[in-house]
């Protein structure tokens, strides 16, 4: 019932697409859920780069792997010495701001260092076996905020690929943090061709100043679908 439910929600009936949605595998069919980054250095209270009430989004992002066929989850995956890492620029401090070949770089703690506590996906987060996982921020020169391309824009992910061979039309965005890496993730989505979609409250975001404007109103902007829940 949950499934059936979740694939009419409101935006579903804005496009007029609600009576597509029949049986499990019909509904399914043609969406993707993309969780992104719930790993413990965001997600949970001791974490490098907690965001307030990643906790809570480990558990609101579990409900919707439940209830989704197809899952992707994004791993923050960063060698030492990451360039993001203000630990890597002499006399800079976490949110300074640096200038880049390839444009502002904030500069973050030294976070989701592949290998450690702060880089596993938090316990409270549903990883089914089935699920593919995309890893991301590997290369030590430069950041990938986005699920599907590095921030020089350059080289992607592999999951445009992905997502367009299984079919996939409409992905939802969940997880951390709704400012940088779910906003970068839903509006590359909608520039890929997809119809994009965040659920609010399966998110929560670092809020430096202007950040959780900025998003707002650049995936409005985009044309992205910012739906408060997933309906239940
Ligand atoms: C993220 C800052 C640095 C994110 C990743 O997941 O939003 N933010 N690395
Ligand atoms: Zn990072």
């Amino acid at each position: 019932a949950r499934e059936l439910a979740l694939a009419t929600t409101a935006a579903d009936e804005r496009r007029g697409d609600a009576g597509a949605s029949t049986g499990a595998l019909g509904a399914q069919g043609d969406r993707a859920l993309l969780v992104i980054d719930v790993q413990n250095d965001f997600a949970a209270p001791s974490g490098a780069l907690t965001v307030r009430g990643g906790d809570g989004v480990a558990r609101a992002c579990s409900r919707c792997v439940e209830a989704f066929d197809r899952v992707v989850f994004a791993q923050d995956y960063h060698p030492a010495g990451h360039e993001s890492f203000a630990s890597a620029h002499a006399g800079k401090a976490p949110y300074d701001e640096v200038e880049l070949a390839h444009g502002t770089q904030t500069l973050w703690p030294d976070h989701c260092v592949q290998g450690t506590w702060g880089c596993a996906f938090h316990d409270d987060l549903v990883v089914p076996a089935r699920a593919m996982v995309v890893r991301k921020g590997h290369n030590r020169d430069v950041d990938s905020y986005s699920a599907f391309f590095e921030n020089d824009r350059r080289s992607d992910t592999g999951l445009d690929e992905y997502l367009k061979k299984e079919g996939v039309k409409r992905v939802y965005v969940v997880g951390l943090a709704y400012d940088f890496c779910v906003k970068y993730t839903a509006l590359d989505a909608k520039r890929l061709g997809y119809d994009a979609y965040v659920v609010r409250d399966c998110c929560a975001g670092v809020a430096l100043p202007g950040t959780m404007e900025a998003a707002e109103k650049e995936l409005a902007d985009a044309g992205v679908v910012v739906l408060e829940t997933l309906p239940a």
